[in-house]
């Protein structure tokens, strides 16, 4: 069961009553992780590239980047058992979109949520109906992510976070499969000063109103081993906090389908490499120093497969 659409895979988990992380990459050794660690717990995998990360593996060149992500992914889905799916995380830029689009990505977001509804809305409908076309499902966001988003700074307040019956409009004016409604979470690994705290009666309404496959962003956990190990080699990660464990597997309770992962596995990565390189300061081939960050970025995905409830339902 190879390469499939994003929308296959959260549908059966919506139905189903779990949630599957969407993992982000940059580069090979992230899909090797990714890959692995769905094939050993036996779950859907959901990969997904920024705009940056797909100007990154083009060297520059977004279009040149979603062709390469694209063959990447598909040709090693062919070899394996699970369901495999290539998503565009945050798109903004009409141009790569169309690259992604005509490349073969499974799946897109649009994220036009800094934009008034009205524009939202419109922008949002325009990418649906080119995706949709062209057998593409489509991600929208509605609210901001608190903290910093688009170098604008988001104060914790409700006028940050979704309105449940501007949700129900959105979906109905747009046609978009999977929505992100933003809950109180923020990218990055600074994401709360005091106690982590998410909207879960705003969610609740969301789900109910909408019925729709629901997106987490800013789901990164950070976990204390991952950051231990990192500081115990030199870096300096002071005050880094993440989504509990508890209160995402409460956000899968109350509808959350799609789980955005992208600093925990940057996190475990960089922690143990720093390790690597410190014990075995003569080694430079990184097909040898990338080994045991590749392993730790693995068992960081799988713990959360079993945590979301995907494991087994490929
Ligand atoms: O959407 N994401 C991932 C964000 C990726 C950012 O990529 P660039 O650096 O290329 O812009 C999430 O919601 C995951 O958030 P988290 O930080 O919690 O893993
Ligand atoms: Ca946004
Ligand atoms: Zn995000």
């Amino acid at each position: 069961m190879p390469y499939v659409n994003t929308k296959d895979i959260l549908e059966k988990a919506n139905k189903e009553f779990y949630a599957v992380p969407a993992l982000n990459i940059n580069n090979l050794e992230f899909l090797h992780a990714i890959v692995d660690a769905g094939v050993e717990e036996h779950s859907p995998v959901i990969i997904e590239t920024s705009e940056g990360a797909i100007k990154y593996a083009g060297n520059g060149d977004a279009k040149l980047g979603a062709r390469l992500f694209v063959s990447m992914v598909k040709g090693y889905a062919d070899t394996v058992e699970i369901p495999i799916s290539l998503h565009v995380d945050h798109g903004k830029n009409f141009d790569i979109l169309m690259a992604a689009i005509q490349s073969g990505y499974s799946s897109v977001m649009i994220d036009a949520s800094e934009y008034p509804f009205e524009k939202n809305v419109n922008e949002t409908k325009k990418i649906v109906e080119i995706a949709h076309s062209l057998g593409v499902s489509v991600e929208a966001e509605l609210g901001r992510l608190v903290g910093i988003e688009d170098n604008v700074v988001v104060e914790s307040h409700e006028a940050a976070l979704v309105d449940p019956y501007e949700a129900k409009r959105f979906v109905e004016e747009t046609g978009i499969d999977f929505l992100a409604p933003a809950i109180g979470t923020s990218h990055g690994a600074f994401k709360f000063k005091g106690e982590a705290r998410l909207d879960f009666e705003r969610l609740k309404k969301v789900k109910e109103l909408t019925g729709l496959p629901l997106v987490l962003h800013g789901a990164s956990s950070v976990p204390e081993e991952v950051k231990n190990l990192a500081e115990k080699y030199g870096a300096d990660f002071k005050g880094a906090k993440g989504v509990p464990g508890e209160i995402l597997a409460e956000s899968v309770r109350y509808g959350i389908n799609k789980v955005n992962t992208d600093t925990d596995l940057r996190m475990a990565f960089i922690a143990s490499l720093r390790e690597f390189l410190a014990k075995n300061p003569g080694e430079f081939d990184p097909r040898k120093y990338f080994k045991t960050p590749k392993e730790l970025v693995k068992n960081v995905i799988k713990a959360r497969m079993r945590l979301l409830g995907c494991s087994n339902k490929a």
